[in-house]
């Protein structure tokens, strides 16, 4: 055996299992009370809780958007992630407006295969149905690309019509893929965005103010409806889901027979709408925005119920200098490019504001974080499951840690955090990728380059 973890307790969505784990070639091979095996490297694990290595589904490394790319690669985007537990992040490849989706999978491969550190796969943002973009999707799924993003906002950079969604939706379903929508109305943003920077109401608290709760319920209602006139056989999930309203219309058409969830991100679980009040409110601003506390409660009950079906970190990270343009000055809302770091601390926070506080069992934290999410992309039973013969990835936590997050502690190439001063107990101590330490004592030491492709087969949801 290549590795022999002892005492580990394991958790899994059916609950603990307490056992000692054999590693070979990087895959679990044999799971009981007490292993008699010899090992090249033993470690043992007692006292900590061990974890399925997160999947997670939502990252934009080297992302174009808004006139710059986001700050983390994926050398540093995915040394975030396994510092924190995650061991399979899925990033979204962002094709040049008129280029083909084929070769923007060639270009992110080639992006991010020498520098990855975690396993990867990849999901498509599509900005066009043209006939040219519809015959490229069946090869892309060919090539493990099974899980497509549509977006119904950024008007001019990434939004499509209703008429564009029905068309791409038709074709990935029937090609077996999944359709993942960002879900806001951005028609509407649009004039509300005119209107308030008409009124001199530039600053960042302002974007939220123009993109309401009801323009992402709307919206998710409106795709669900484009979704469900093309069958039961479309797979469908709303990303970065901020109101409860939002999972409610996927629940009731799931209650219908329709394969229809909810992703959301760990911000919209504990932060409200006043971060973009505070002087370094530019550094938060992301969409959706985030909303009340009322909200907050709503989501949490919905994740402690499992109607909330994974949770992604939308890891979308620029510098105060990029959030400012490079100016001295905090520009108007609108101009700020969107997204906030996350990869890292979707475990700790989870644990700490979720399971430590009784919102949400051990068993749903590992289902949103890992299990879901590789069914969902289409990476399990490789990924996400803790199984004989799956590869033998885990988040070491130790629950008793308690950790002040700084920018210090953490491992995104910017300087600042979001949860700047937030004080947690239960943090990852040890990753293991693929039956390899890649993170212990607060380093990372998985190598640059060292992370593999996983391509994505048909979701099993
Ligand atoms: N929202 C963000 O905050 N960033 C990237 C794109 C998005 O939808
Ligand atoms: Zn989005
Ligand atoms: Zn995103
Ligand atoms: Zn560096």
């Amino acid at each position: 055996m290549d590795l022999l973890l002892r005492n580990a307790k394991v958790f899994t969505p059916a609950g603990p299992v307490e056992c000692d784990v054999a590693v070979k070639d990087g895959k679990v091979t044999k799971v009981a009370g007490d292993l008699q095996e010899q090992a090249s490297k033993v470690i043992d694990l007692t006292g900590k809780y061990v974890f399925p290595g997160l999947v997670d589904g939502h990252t934009h490394m080297e992302f174009p958007f808004m006139g710059t790319v986001t700050a983390d690669d994926f050398f540093h985007g995915t040394r975030a992630a396994v510092a924190g537990g995650v061991t399979t992040i899925v990033d979204f490849i962002t094709p040049p407006k008129g280029s083909s989706l084929l070769e923007a999978y060639k270009t992110w491969r080639s992006n991010a295969d020498p520098k990855v550190i975690s396993d990867y796969g990849l999901h498509m943002i599509v900005r066009e149905a043209t006939p040219a973009t519809l015959e490229e999707i069946p090869t892309l799924i060919g090539q493990g690309v099974v899980s497509f993003k549509l977006f119904m906002a950024y008007k001019g950079e990434l939004m499509l019509t209703d008429g564009e969604i029905y068309r791409l939706t038709k074709k990935i379903s029937e090609n077996g893929g999944v359709v993942g929508v960002h879900a806001e109305n951005g028609e509407v943003i649009d004039e509300l965005v005119g209107e308030y920077l008409r009124q001199g109401k530039v600053e960042p608290v302002y974007h939220s103010y123009t993109r309401p709760e009801e323009l992402e319920v709307e919206a998710t209602n409106r795709v669900a409806t484009i979704g469900s006139v093309l069958g039961k056989g479309v797979k469908m999930y709303i990303v970065h889901t901020s109101t409860g309203e939002s999972v409610d219309v996927m629940s009731s058409y799931r209650r219908k027979g329709y394969k229809f969830f909810n992703e959301t991100t760990p911000h919209y679980l504990v932060l409200n709408v006043d971060a973009l009040r505070r002087p370094d409110g530019h550094r938060f601003v992301c969409s959706p925005p985030y909303r009340s506390d009322e909200q907050r409660t709503k989501l949490w009950h919905r994740l402690g119920s499992g109607e909330i079906f994974t949770v992604g970190s939308d890891h979308c990270v620029y510098s105060d200098q990029q959030k400012r343009r490079f100016k001295d000055t905090v520009p108007p809302f609108n101009e700020i490019p969107n997204g906030v770091p996350g990869t890292e601390t979707i475990l700790p926070i989870l644990f700490h504001f979720g399971v430590r506080k009784g919102l949400i069992s051990p068993e749903t934290m590992v289902a949103v974080t890992s299990y879901n999410s590789a069914r969902l992309y289409g990476l399990f039973p490789r990924k996400g499951t803790f199984s004989i013969g799956s590869d033998a990835d885990f988040a070491v936590l130790d629950p008793n840690l308690t950790v002040k997050i700084t920018p210090d502690v953490l491992h995104s190439n910017i300087d600042y955090t979001i949860y700047d001063g937030v004080t947690v107990t239960g943090w990852n101590v040890m990753t293991i990728r693929r039956g390899e330490v890649v993170f212990q004592e607060g380093q990372v030491i998985g190598s640059k380059g060292s992370g593999s492709y996983v391509p994505g087969s048909n979701p099993t949801v």
